[in-house]
């Protein structure tokens, strides 16, 4: 799933803007509405019917294929369709793709001209069900609208929420690049191509230099920049078809792996700061926005993170981009959050059925599941910024079944790419004691919410219950740990001299008191609030015009625990 990049003999035309837009079941040629691309339709329009319209809705727009492409395959790629999308050229269907958070390409090139205008449609349904990734269910209520619901706590924005392109790729042409790479230098490839071809590989430097060629799938890079958190080094592998196609791949050169009870990047052990984020913002939903991709990551570098996780879908191309340019280290999450029924109980844990059966979440589920992994790593396997792959978030690890369940798809992760680790992140009624798939992990990632959920308001007891936790998983399983999420519902101004839920200052305490915890605590590595920013959610009666857990609010001003965070984290003087 090669990334569209121009080249000497690649081109592309980007076709964000306004498109013609409509909801229902085909296009309405009648429509009077415009949809932004990228963005999430939902907050667009004042309209609830197509806030919380359930099925398909229709972007149309005039594309003109470019004069000088008469020679090679045309291809619209669609960045982001969620959940699914469906690509028309004219009336003619061209290629459709379900899984909302990772990109495909749709190869129109017998259906357009060069020169010529044609008209693309794509449908895109939100539509999530007990076999997609997410899950979630439909339901009809008494007035026959159709209802969605669904087992994870962020609104379930939908729409063209990426870029979408026209591109060209010459008919022989570079299909797959995957580079690995060792400190000393040593860089090892594969390029796959469309057809049998000899290949020529050279590296090259950040200034453009030639510092190694290829030969057998082997270049080595005498004395490398390395790849560091918080110095993003890049080389570019350029493999070139003679003749025929060029294709430039940017890599970094730099290691990870798992020791005993250490995490470790180019060897050294690496200790995790930052957040779980959201791909959120008013208006725009879940569109990309390359100012607020720019603002986050100067946010991510004032407050001290090193990292974040893609929590709870994979993140637009240019998050990855941008963080491997500038050396933020990135837990890459797949969509498969809410694979757990025991969270509709409340408190309980006690799920009303069992979550992995064939009525509920069974082969189909993980068929679904491991072509959203597949497209993960095949999306995001030369991002050296990456350094784990997050399979699936508070799953009912805890329940029969959920063995059997993740068992091949780790299998699957490990086949796809050896050279990460693997995690997920682990729900609070998964324990030490009831954990089943803990062990076929690399790294244990904790979400708790002592002090909030449990313990409201109490953070001496929930002290207890946080240390006693986290060291029961250290002994069982004897691996390395990080905090995947910790954090306390904040509304931005309210104050407290007491320990108030809510306030800023218990926010402040409530983070301190997992600090203190965790500086007890041997074998720990790493710490990600939850969450980096308030984020919209679906109405309940625990949510206040959505999810307040964020360090900064949803327009990114800094509520007083940032600063607590920016002191433990930047070390930066008050
Ligand atoms: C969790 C989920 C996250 C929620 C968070 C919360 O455990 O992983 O998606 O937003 O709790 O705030 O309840």
């Amino acid at each position: 799933m090669l990334k569209p990049r121009p080249t000497a003999t690649r081109e592309q035309v980007r076709l964000d803007g306004l498109w013609r837009f409509s909801a229902g079941d085909a296009f309405d040629a009648g429509t009077t509405l415009e949809a932004a691309v990228p963005a999430s339709y939902n907050d667009l329009f004042t309209d609830p019917a197509i806030r919380d319209h359930v099925g398909w809705v229709w972007y149309q727009r005039a594309v003109r294929v470019p004069r000088g492409w008469d020679r090679d395959r045309i291809l619209v790629r669609v960045e982001a369709a969620t959940h699914e999308g469906r690509v028309y050229v004219g009336d003619t269907l061209a290629g459709s793709h379900v899984g909302g958070y990772t990109p495909f390409d749709v190869d129109v090139t017998d259906l357009v001209r060069a020169g010529g205008e044609f008209t693309l449609t794509i449908g895109v349904n939100n539509q999530l069900t007990g076999t997609t990734i997410p899950p979630g269910t439909i339901t009809v209520d008494q007035a026959g609208r159709k209802r969605q619901q669904y087992q994870h706590d962020f609104y379930n924005y939908a729409g063209l929420h990426r870029s979408v392109w026209l591109h060209s790729v010459p008919s022989l042409h570079v299909t797959d690049v995957t580079v690995v790479t060792a400190l000393d230098g040593t860089v090892t490839y594969d390029v796959a191509t469309s057809e049998p071809a000899a290949v020529a590989v050279a590296i090259l430097d950040a200034s453009g230099t030639v510092v190694a060629t290829g030969a057998d799938g082997v270049a080595t890079i005498e004395d490398p920049t390395l790849w560091r958190p918080g110095a993003g080094y890049l080389y570019t592998l350029r493999a070139s078809i003679d003749g025929h196609d060029v294709y430039e791949q940017p890599f970094g050169v730099r290691t990870v792996a798992v020791r005993g009870l250490e995490f470790l990047i180019n060897g050294e052990p690496f200790r995790f700061t930052g957040f779980g984020k959201h791909e959120d913002t008013a208006v725009r939903g879940k569109g990309h926005d390359d100012a607020y991709l720019v603002h986050d990551f100067q946010l991510l570098d004032w407050i001290g993170a090193n990292s974040f996780r893609t929590s709870h879908y994979p993140y637009a191309e240019e998050v990855m981009d941008f963080a491997d340019r500038h050396g933020i280290v990135v837990i890459d999450e797949t969509a498969a959050v809410g694979l757990n029924l025991a969270v509709v109980s409340g408190l309980t844990g006690a799920p009303p059925r069992p979550t992995f059966s064939p009525e509920t979440f069974g082969d189909e589920t993980r068929a679904a599941h491991a072509q959203a992994i597949t497209e993960l790593i095949a999306r995001d396997k030369n991002h050296p910024s990456v350094v784990m792959w997050s399979l699936t978030n508070e799953p009912a690890s805890n329940e029969d079944g959920a063995r059997e369940y993740f068992e091949p798809l780790v299998e699957l992760a490990r086949d796809l790419d050896p050279t990460r680790p693997l995690t997920y992140s682990a729900v609070m009624f998964a324990t030490a004691a009831n954990d089943r798939i803990a062990d076929l992990f690399d790294v244990l990632s904790i979400n708790r919410y002592y002090g909030w959920y449990v313990a409201t308001g109490d953070l001496a007891t929930a002290e207890q219950y946080l240390e006693a936790d986290l060291r029961g998983w250290l002994q069982r399983f004897g691996k390395p740990i990080m905090m995947s999420e910790y954090g306390a519902d904040t509304q931005a101004g309210l104050h407290s001299v007491w320990d108030t839920p809510w306030t800023e200052e218990y926010q402040s305490a409530f983070l301190a008191m997992h600090h203190r915890v965790f500086d007890r605590i041997e074998g720990f590595v790493g710490e990600h609030v939850w969450n980096f920013a308030d984020f919209q959610t679906s109405h309940g009666i625990h949510r206040v015009d959505g999810n307040k857990k964020g360090v900064f609010t949803r327009d990114r001003r800094p509520k007083a625990a940032a600063h607590e965070l920016r002191r433990r984290w930047s070390k930066a003087t008050p």
